[in-house]
């Protein structure tokens, strides 16, 4: 009985220890995981299309490659820094060599390949972002404007107009539903079209990991698939004016069901029809040179030129 005694009691701390490490495993297990998800993906935003992933691990990648030439070269550095450092009774300077020829073809051949090496993996990714497939299920029409944006859905025929977000950065509350809101359907093949009605815009949705330049006289299109319901924020990235800050849209991705009411409440609202390029703010046959195009977009030689 004497011995039955002290062991409950030296037991019960060591179950206190076992209990607080397993505790703080976890909790460290947590607090990995949370930004684990975030490290996994180089702190990119959440990608919700198909070729989001591919983005990341393009990103994630060269950043590790990046990281290992990183290490090899602070690595070297600091080696020569301590084996060739000078010693306390070196008098004369080290030997002096002007070249090694061994060495300098490795370090020019070395970059050469990873840079060709970063440059094929490039052109692969761009050539799959700017893919395009015959026949996507969604078109719309992206339509740049100081400073807010249209959408027209060329299938349905319908249109989306936006007014610029005013009063944005004051943070009051239900502005945000103020923005011009582009639907799209879930885990469809969406196909945007760009244009300008003025200056050079860019189309940006952070979390499609993408983006494009809106410009006058000029078409642009990419293609995503979405993959993931949800409302996510667009704007645009390019400094095109005085509120460029506050051209701001939202992307809303539905079911094909939700899809589809919405298209028939823009029709049933009035917003049946696109809006076309006679709301355009600049001449688009001219450019700001004096040259002249015509509609092919050739140029117009002086001598056909018509003056007004
Ligand atoms: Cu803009």
């Amino acid at each position: 009985m004497r011995c039955a005694l002290p062991r409950p009691v030296e037991r019960a701390p060591r179950r206190t220890r076992r209990f607080s490490l397993v505790a703080a495993a976890v909790a460290a297990a947590l607090l990995l995981s949370g930004c684990g998800a975030q490290l996994q993906r180089g702190y990119l935003p959440e990608p919700v299309t198909e070729i989001g992933p591919d983005t990341i691990a393009f990103w994630n990648g060269t950043w590790i490659a990046a990281l290992g030439v990183g290490v090899v070269v602070w690595g070297l550095i600091l080696w020569c820094l301590v084996a060739y450092r000078r010693r306390e009774h070196d008098t004369e300077l080290p030997t002096q060599v002007r070249y090694n020829v061994p060495l300098e073809i490795l370090y020019t051949i070395v970059p050469v390949l990873m840079v060709a090496v970063l440059f094929g993996k490039t052109v692969e990714l761009q050539n799959a972002q700017l893919h395009h497939d015959e026949e996507p299920d969604v078109i719309v029409n992206v339509v740049g404007k100081k400073w807010s944006w249209d959408f027209n859905y060329l299938n349905e025929d319908v249109h989306v107009t936006g007014t610029q977000a005013i009063d944005l950065s004051k943070g009051e509350p239900g502005l945000r539903e103020t923005l011009p809101t582009m639907v799209l359907p879930v885990d469809s093949r969406v196909e945007f079209v760009l244009t300008a009605r003025d200056v050079i815009h860019s189309f940006f949705v952070p979390q499609f990991l993408q983006k494009l330049d809106v410009m006058p006289g000029r078409i642009n299109t990419f293609q995503v698939t979405t993959t993931e319901e949800g409302r996510y924020t667009g704007k645009c990235a390019e400094l095109c004016g005085a509120y460029h800050a506050q051209m701001l849209f939202e992307v809303e991705v539905v079911s094909q069901e939700e899809y589809q009411a919405f298209i028939e409440q823009q029709r049933q609202s009035g917003h049946d029809g696109l809006l076309g390029s006679e709301l355009n703010q600049y001449d688009y046959y001219k450019d700001p040179f004096g040259d002249e195009f015509d509609e092919d977009l050739n140029r117009v030689p002086p001598e056909q030129r018509q003056e007004d």
